[in-house]
């Protein structure tokens, strides 16, 4: 799906700001409008906005409304809505007509308003953001209904996941006015043999009988190569996307229909290879270090909502401490952060919502409260339907992305639970059909899934693992977290030479302005043994190649879950982005840590 863009063929206008809010039952119409007696900004989560406990945990249907006056417009133009994205489901109503509905949280959509509807000069639109998630959705919850004394229902979920289950509509809201025949997608595929480049640009488009050309541009604006959608296009001595040094082209597609200009769009690529091979991670041939973070999208009063301002700084404060590299841990991120981080040059490891596919465990503790038996997850989750879809969406939108380099399809899912190859052995087929750029996969993997039991491992090209030695065990014990980490990262690399191992995960929580002289949890001290400690041990491996810290700074969480105190505070920043004393130790790690050829 094509990035909304401004240009001669192509208008958008923003949505975004003050909408009319109502939560619980409405249904939409010109004559049943909502009052303005309670607000909500868009792009935001509506949770923290909206204040009262009531408000902040309300699960259902979340209301919005504004109206807007239709722009003037051409005969062989039509107006779309599009929203980066709904969480969790959304239907969009124009004038009370439900015009479009989407599933998942995370990825942008499109609604196309009928012409019928456009004659009017001014439009209602109505949108419903559904926060339900369960047994079928991602990511994972536990959904119940409880009866009041009053008889109403009151809706729960109680997240099988850590981090807070923020909701709304949280990414740009924008009317576009859009050629009807236009260029639906833009496909980037290239060979690179030495210092050229065969590049393919194909085109879907919707124009009858239209053809369309492609203009490929460099940094300065000259133009490198040129020919029809679809074709081989030579670039000579071409510049490589590195890692830290970004070089985007720019594909300039024209589409027309018989001699007339219909539609044009710029698209960014960069170019560079990916492979894995004996236990290394290749960009551009040679082999990677990652050095970098699980994140969140997570900020003050915005909760999960767009914040480009906090994206930019949490890149630039990435980029000062050495780090090349983050996972969109545990959903997709906005458009806009792609768009960063490929002009920043991060690699990225992209990764669907699929988290709390365990049935029996979450990192939180809290769910299957009252559950007495043991749940097969395999036989009891139906999340398959909604999984495919997470995916087919996720490459739709990022495959031309030099950035992404790794596509994760689940965090921590219960790989040693019977069926656990079953499930996902075509969905990592699935994953790599859709990719017109073959990048390798991996499933990000769960403790309790040892290498000995795991099933998931031989499926995927890379091992990426979540450990916490020195934390959930170990607790307190660096020596015997050190020895526990070492042996287990020694059985990985010896059970799977070919593939490489990142780390996607190891932190402690810890709260700045707490120290001591031992090692005790929560403090700034244990942080700094514990990362130490860690650093130590994956210097030994030889297919070690990459750690991400959990987490880039401390996030908001349920706040009701036993071991959280106002959020997980295993960052390496606070909530607002204040550093905590071992950010100096990863800051001298990674300056002395070359992006290539650090473990050679
Ligand atoms: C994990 C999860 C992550 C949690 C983290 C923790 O393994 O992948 O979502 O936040 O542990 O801090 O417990």
């Amino acid at each position: 799906m094509l990035y909304p863009v401004l240009n001669a063929k192509r208008k958008r206008y923003s949505l975004d700001g003050i909408w009319n809010f109502k939560q619980g039952e409405y249904a939409p119409g010109v004559d049943a409008r909502l009052s303005a007696e309670d607000l909500m900004v868009v792009p935001s989560s509506f949770n923290d906005v909206a204040v009262e406990s009531e408000k902040r945990y309300f699960i259902g249907d979340n209301w919005y409304e504004r109206t807007f006056r239709v722009p003037s417009f051409e005969s062989d133009e039509e107006l779309v809505l599009r929203f980066g994205s709904v969480t969790h489901q959304a239907r969009v109503y124009v004038n009370g007509q439900l015009l479009g509905e989407h599933i998942g949280g995370f990825t942008p959509f499109e609604v196309r308003i009928p012409e019928e509807l456009t004659t009017g000069k001014e439009l209602l639109i109505s949108v419903c953001a559904n926060n339900i998630l369960d047994h079928t959705t991602l990511p994972v919850g536990n959904y119940s209904e409880e009866v009041l004394p009053d008889g109403s229902v009151k809706k729960k979920v109680s997240e099988n996941f850590d981090f807070f289950n923020y909701a709304g509509i949280q990414r740009p809201v924008q009317l576009l006015v859009l050629p009807k025949a236009r260029i639906e997608d833009i496909v980037v595929t290239y060979n690179v043999h030495e210092n050229d480049a065969t590049v393919k640009v194909a085109v879907e488009n919707t124009a009858n009988g239209g053809n369309a050309t492609v203009t490929i541009l460099d940094e300065n604006g000259e133009v490198v190569a040129k020919g029809e959608a679809g074709a081989e296009l030579e670039i000579a001595n071409v510049r490589r996307w590195e890692v830290l040094d970004a070089y985007l082209y720019t594909a300039k597609v024209e589409l027309f229909a018989g001699e007339e200009l219909v539609d044009e769009y710029e698209e960014l690529f960069g170019v560079r290879t990916i492979r894995v091979e004996k236990g290394q991670f290749l960009v551009n041939d040679k082999p990677v270090y990652f050095k970098g973070f699980g994140k969140h999208e997570d900020s003050y009063v915005n909760g999960r909502g767009f914040n480009e301002a906090v994206n930019l700084m949490d890149l630039n404060l990435m980029k000062n401490m050495g780090a090349n590299s983050y996972r969109t841990a545990h959903y997709p991120y906005s458009e806009e952060m792609m768009r960063l981080s490929d002009r920043m040059g991060f690699l990225v490891i992209d990764e669907v919502p699929a988290v709390g596919l365990f049935a029996n465990f979450t990192a939180a503790l809290s769910m299957n409260r009252g559950e007495s038996k043991p749940i097969k997850t395999w036989e009891y989750y139906e999340t398959m339907e909604n999984h495919k879809r997470a995916l087919k969406e996720l490459v739709a939108r990022d495959k031309n992305h030099a950035c992404v380099v790794l596509w994760s399809v689940a965090n921590e899912p219960d790989g040693a639970g019977e069926g656990a190859d079953k499930y996902f052995e075509p969905l990592v087929k699935y994953v790599k059909e859709l990719d017109p750029q073959n990048r390798p996969t991996t499933v990000v993997n769960i403790m309790m899934a040892t290498p000995e039991r795991d099933l998931i491992s031989p499926l995927i090209d890379v091992l990426c693992l979540n450990r916490y030695y020195g934390w959930y065990v170990n607790h307190g014990d660096i020596e015997g977290a050190r020895e526990g980490l070492r042996k287990e990262l020694l059985k990985w690399q010896e059970k799977y030479p070919d593939k490489p191992i990142i780390m996607t995960e190891y932190g402690a929580d810890t709260l700045p302005g707490y120290h001591s002289n031992w090692d005790v949890p929560y403090t700034e001290e244990y942080q700094e043994r514990f990362h130490q400690m860690s650093h130590e041990v994956f210097d030994e491996l030889e297919n070690f190649v990459g750690e991400h810290v959990w987490n880039f700074a401390d996030f908001e969480t349920n706040s009701y879950a036993l071991i959280r105190i106002q959020g997980n505070h295993k960052g390496l920043f606070t909530r607002n982005r204040n550093p905590k004393s071992i950010v100096k130790l990863f800051r001298n790690r990674w300056n002395a840590i070359p992006n290539y050829h650090y473990k050679k």
